[in-house]
């Protein structure tokens, strides 16, 4: 758990060890997302080769496709939707052989995932106030080390808020991770979620940081106390600095497959999400859930997650996890 959280580093030792790797992993990026999404390709794209192998367009092929859809956790309404612009396009470009249905696939994918696109800019505000939500074990702490480390490799200062106040645990990971890489962790033994955001934005605001991020407790939309308790923590924020929070993150763990749907719109309705983190895209052959959140509640995909380690967080791009899934 949290390998990122538990590295014993000088700062000497950090720079001379993380350098070169930095270096090659962000060549290695579009190789990381390849393997990460390698079983949900596996799922998808190699069914799909066989099935794009050659041979007349007829409705056999269309029925194929939807169940390779459906059990890749696309989603029936989504499915329904890809298969209608397929097929348009199949009409409109007069296609016949099923080796033309790939590049068309693609093209209706990328239609329907592109306006997820819209990168997060934290420039906007300052300090740009990032609070995580979502249910019990989805990936939350884990994000917000990897973005850490994203918004410092661009320069800016981040400040944590261990809003997670249920777990002792949580803090004490985020203190120590905090302590090694010179983030500083406002937290409080016991006390209240709401109460230890609002100090950690006082601080922040006094000292000019540039990124808050707010960790939460995990919750099921179905605890209406603890949703409760989480619509409080936005009021709070809002109070510490009018306009806050900038940004309400949801995260998923890929590997709920349908169900991450469900989630998407019920804390979206208690809360008003305005991104979502799809994480575990490696541990999951359900990575096709994105198409259904994509056709029911279109909340901006920000970040994807496809590993354990601190490098394996990048915002999402449309094209380029369209190709991961299908090369
Ligand atoms: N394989 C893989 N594991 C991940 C990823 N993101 C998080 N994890 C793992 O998922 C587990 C749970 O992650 P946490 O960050 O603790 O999740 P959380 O949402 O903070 O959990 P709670 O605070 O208990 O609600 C940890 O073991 C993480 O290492 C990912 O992208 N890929
Ligand atoms: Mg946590």
């Amino acid at each position: 758990m949290f390998d990122f959280f538990k590295k014993d580093k000088t700062p000497e030792a950090k720079t001379k060890a993380e350098a070169p790797a930095e270096a090659a992993s962000k060549a290695s990026w579009a190789e990381r997302l390849k393997q990460g999404l390698s079983r949900t390709r596996s799922q998808l794209g190699n069914q799909l080769a066989s099935l794009f192998g050659g041979g007349k367009i007829d409705t056999d092929v269309y029925e194929e496709l939807e169940t390779i859809l459906l059990t890749s956790d696309v989603g029936i309404s989504a499915t329904q939707a890809l298969l209608d612009d397929i097929k348009q396009r199949v009409a409109r470009q007069a296609l016949s052989d099923t080796s033309q249905l790939k590049a068309a696939l693609k093209e209706s994918l990328m239609a329907l995932l592109a306006p997820l696109e819209k990168p997060l800019n934290t420039s906007e505000h300052q300090p740009f106030v990032i609070m995580l939500t979502g249910v019990n074990g989805a990936g939350k702490t884990t994000t917000i080390g990897k973005l850490t480390h994203l918004f410092q490799a661009e320069g800016k200062s981040v400040l944590i808020a261990a809003g997670d106040t249920f777990r002792a645990a949580a803090r004490e990971q985020l203190q120590a991770w905090g302590e090694r890489n010179d983030v500083h962790v406002v937290a409080s033994e016991g006390g209240d979620a709401a109460a230890v955001i609002f100090d950690a934005i006082n601080s922040a605001k006094a000292k000019g940081i540039d990124v808050v991020l707010a960790d939460t407790a995990g919750r099921l939309p179905t605890q209406l106390n603890l949703m409760e308790e989480i619509s409080k923590v936005k009021r709070v924020i809002n109070k510490a600095l009018p306009g806050a929070p900038h940004e309400v993150l949801l995260v998923l763990d890929a590997n709920t497959g349908q169900n991450a749907v469900m989630q998407v719109k019920a804390f979206d309705d208690a809360l008003g999400v305005t991104g979502l983190v799809l994480s575990k895209l490696d541990g999951t052959a359900k990575g096709g859930v994105i198409a259904a959140i994509a056709q029911t509640r279109p909340i901006p995909v920000r970040f994807i997650g496809v590993g354990e380690s601190i490098e394996d967080l990048r915002p999402f791009k449309a094209s380029e996890f369209v190709e991961a899934l299908f090369e």
